[in-house]
C-alpha cells in the first residue's frame, strides 16, 4: 500500500494519540527552540519518539496557540538549527555554491503575503501572514544559468524534499520565509526558514529549507513520488475543489 500524507490527529484526553507537543507540555518544555541546548534536545527527542512509535497515523499533532495548523514531519526527529551557523544554500546549474546566512537573508528585500493555508487532507489555515525573501529575488541573485528549468528544494531533516518549476519558482507569492503568524518561523513550522507556496497545497511548503538547487528537470518531491500532483495548484489538483488560498 502507498503512504498516505496522514489525515490530521488531535490527542483527544483519553489517552489515544499523543502529539509531541503533548509531550513537551508534560516536560515544561513547551518552547524548546534553536537556543536550547543539544542535550536537552536529545532528552526531549528520545521522548517524542516513544510516543510516536505508539501512534499508527504517523507524526500529526496540533501547533498549540489556537493558530489551527497541524504540525507535520515524516522523520522523527526534527532538525536543531542554530541561527548563529545556518546557511541556506543555494546552488546553480553549473555547480557554483551561494550560500546565504539570516543576516544576509534580512538584508535582501522583504515580501509580506497574507494568505490561507492549505493542506491536502483537508485543513486550512485562514488569512496568514507570511514574510521572507521572494523565492525568485535568491534565483536572480545566483544567476542561474539559461538551462534551469526547476528548482530542487531540501530540508535539513535530511528526507523531505519538493521542486518547482521555475517559472512557479519565479512567481511573486513563494516565499523563503523567515516570518510567520507574526513571528520568527519557530522550529516546529520548520524555522528558522521554511518556503511558503502561496498557491499550493501545504505539501509545497518545506520546512527546515536548507537548500535551492537549479536543476534541468523537475523531480518529484517526497509526496510526489507516492502519487501526490507535482502541479499542486489549490482546488485544480490531486482531486480537490478546495477555494484558492
Ligand atoms: N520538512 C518537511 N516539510 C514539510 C512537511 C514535512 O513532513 N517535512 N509536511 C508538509 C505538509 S504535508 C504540510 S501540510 C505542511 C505543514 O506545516 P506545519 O507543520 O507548519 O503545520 O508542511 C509541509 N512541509
Ligand atoms: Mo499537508
Amino acid at each position: 500500500m502507498k503512504p498516505v500524507e496522514p489525515a490530521s490527529r488531535v490527542a483527544d484526553g483519553e489517552g489515544r494519540p499523543i502529539g509531541r507537543r503533548v509531550v513537551l507540555g508534560i516536560l515544561g518544555l513547551g518552547a524548546v527552540g534553536m537556543a536550547v541546548g543539544a542535550k536537552v534536545q536529545d532528552t526531549v527527542g528520545g521522548a517524542i519518539s516513544a510516543v510516536q512509535r505508539a501512534d499508527p497515523t504517523g507524526i500529526t499533532a496540533l501547533v498549540p496557540g489556537g493558530s489551527g495548523f497541524q504540525y507535520y514531519s515524516v522523520t522523527d526527529h526534527q532538525p536543531v538549527i542554530d541561527p548563529a551557523t545556518y546557511r541556506l544554500t543555494v546552488r546553480t546549474l553549473a555547480g557554483r555554491a551561494h550560500p546565504f546566512s539570516l543576516t544576509e537573508l534580512a538584508a535582501l528585500p522583504q515580501t509580506d503575503l497574507t494568505r490561507d493555508f492549505q493542506c491536502v487532507t483537508g485543513w486550512r489555515v485562514k488569512a496568514v501572514p507570511w514574510s521572507g525573501v521572494r523565492l525568485v529575488d535568491l534565483i536572480d541573485l545566483v544567476d542561474p544559468g539559461t538551462k534551469a528549468a526547476a528548482v530542487h528544494l531540501t530540508s535539513l531533516d535530511g528526507t523531505y524534499t519538493e521542486s518547482l518549476t521555475i517559472a512557479q519558482a519565479r512567481r511573486p507569492d513563494v516565499l523563503v520565509a523567515t516570518r510567520m503568524l507574526g513571528a520568527p518561523v519557530t522550529n516546529d513550522h520548520g524555522g528558522p526558514v521554511r518556503l511558503y507556496v502561496a498557491p499550493m497545497y501545504g505539501y509545497k511548503s518545506l520546512k527546515w529549507l536548507g537548500g535551492i538547487e537549479l536543476v534541468p528537470d523537475v523531480q518529484p518531491g517526497y509526496w510526489e513520488q507516492y502519487g501526490y500532483d507535482t502541479d499542486a495548484w489549490i482546488g485544480q489538483s490531486n482531486g480537490r475543489g478546495d477555494a484558492p488560498a
